[in-house]
């Protein structure tokens, strides 16, 4: 039996933009936005106007999400539709009264409530504009949707989170073409990645001030830490990772919780002529506002080699001029996303956060699997039974477990997802829930993995 500690977070993630539906929204957010201009790049075609109905079925979702055993939940509230006056900060009292319903509701059936404020999910008036996270006065807006947030909801919400996967945005969003606006710009991309971090900052600044760590509340962040493993011990591979870790993990690890920049990602964008704008008080900020506790989103290995073209070779910059994507022989796919399975990593996260991050309190705050066509395997019951997920969070658990042993401060894990919910481009191709959601009925039905991780909530372990 593996025992995890006591008080475990056992839970499943979402957000306002994956699960709510457009319903009653006054404005839209950057994906609304893009399934309006072009629908044809969502699979087919669905985009985010019903997403899982959560805004009409809230209380039934709640209620099938405590009875896969979860004691904790993570959503977001959507600054599109909050926020009447993106300029002045008015609210949406529909919006008051939805929210303060569903966050009501998480906590009658036993769930702690986390939310969080970001997740992916700008207003796009935001971007058209101002440019969006290109500009400082997004960053103040964005401070002032959060204060509102913890003024009208603070009292019973405990758990806050400025930004979701934030790197995610300025990858898909500046660099490699996954979201909306889509542009090829790498120095955009570095003043973006500052930006987010000084909202995160300037947030966990706000939350501070208004008096909520005096009330028992805490701020974090939502990072997706993918390790990174080189292809080899050569003396370029072992560079080509170092450099890819920076980029991605240290951009938004080291100012969350050392309140800096890496130096050496510093002196690179330096060399490399694309350095970020900072403004005087900026680092103060950054330096006396780091959080109380990480969240950790983990699908996947990053692994990488030395690149195959010289990073000075005549071409706009791109932070992987350093390095390659290494396809490693013989390696374990979840074909349907495309994406490696190695549980081993969650042990290396977990010594990695205990020996260089402060051993700070964090959890998995996303894990799961993403799979097309589960009908496929529905059962005589009626039930998916979906063993491929079982066998996926095991795995993952017993590697966690050892992190944990070994001393990892990690106080919980939740799933992607509880409920099938809409996924970006993919909109609903791959699959990840606890629970199956006919997209055409909403009707929705616990699957065998469900049923599973209630025994394993009930008896703390497996
Ligand atoms: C994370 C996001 C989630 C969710 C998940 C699954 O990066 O935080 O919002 O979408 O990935 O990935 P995908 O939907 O791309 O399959």
């Amino acid at each position: 039996m593996k025992e995890f500690p006591k008080k475990f977070w056992w839970g499943a993630a979402t957000s306002g933009p994956q699960s709510e539906g457009r319903f009653h929204k006054k404005h839209a957010n950057v994906f609304d936005y893009h399934y309006e201009i072009e629908p044809e790049k969502f699979y087919d075609q669905v985009g985010p106007d019903t997403a899982s109905n959560f805004y009409n079925d809230y209380q039934n979702d709640l209620s099938l999400m405590k009875k896969v055993g979860m004691n904790s939940l993570r959503t977001s509230i959507q600054w599109s539709r909050l926020i009447d006056d993106l300029e002045t900060n008015t609210v949406n009292s529909d919006a008051v009264d939805f929210y303060n319903r569903v966050i009501d509701t998480i906590i009658e059936q036993g769930m702690v409530p986390v939310i969080n404020l970001h997740h992916f999910d700008l207003p796009v008036e935001l971007y058209h504009k101002y440019g969006g996270w290109e500009s400082r006065h997004v960053v103040d807006l964005f401070v002032g949707f959060a204060q509102k947030c913890f003024e009208l909801f603070g009292d019973r919400v405990k758990f806050w989170t400025t930004h979701n996967e934030p790197m995610v945005v300025v990858e898909g969003e500046y660099l490699f073409q996954f979201h909306y606006p889509n542009l090829v710009d790498g120095k955009k991309a570095v003043q973006v990645a500052y930006h987010l971090n000084l909202a995160s900052a300037k947030a966990v600044q706000a939350f501070r001030a208004m008096g909520m760590s005096e009330q028992g509340n805490q701020i974090g962040i939502v990072l997706n830490l993918t390790p990174t493993y080189s292809a080899s011990d050569t003396e370029g591979d072992l560079e080509a990772a170092r450099i890819a870790e920076l980029w991605n993990n240290k951009m938004f690890l080291e100012p969350a919780i050392w309140g800096h920049f890496p130096e050496e990602l510093e002196k690179l964008l330096i060399k490399d002529g694309v350095i970020w704008q900072t403004e005087a008080e900026d680092s103060t900020i950054i330096a006396e506002n780091t959080i109380d506790f990480l969240g950790v989103n983990f699908y996947h290995p990053n692994r990488v080699k030395a690149p195959d073209v010289a990073p000075n070779s005549v071409g706009s910059w791109m932070p992987d001029r350093y390095y390659d994507n290494f396809d490693m022989p013989g390696r374990r796919v979840n074909l349907d996303r495309g994406w490696e399975i190695y549980p081993e990593a969650m042990y290396d996260i977990a010594i990695n956060i205990k020996d260089n991050y402060k051993n700070i309190p964090w959890y998995v705050s996303e894990n799961g699997m993403g799979v097309s066509n589960e009908d496929r395997f529905i059962g005589v019951n009626g039930v998916i039974e979906d063993d491929y997920r079982i066998d996926f969070v095991k795995e993952h658990l017993e590697w966690l477990h050892k992190g944990i042993e070994a001393g990892s401060n990690c106080f919980g894990y939740h799933m992607w997802t509880p409920i099938d919910c809409w996924s970006w481009l993919n909109a609903y191709k791959n699959r990840y829930g606890f629970i199956s959601n006919n997209i055409h009925t909403q009707v929705k039905t616990i699957k065998k993995s469900g049923y599973w991780f209630r025994t394993v909530s009930e008896n703390n372990g497996f």
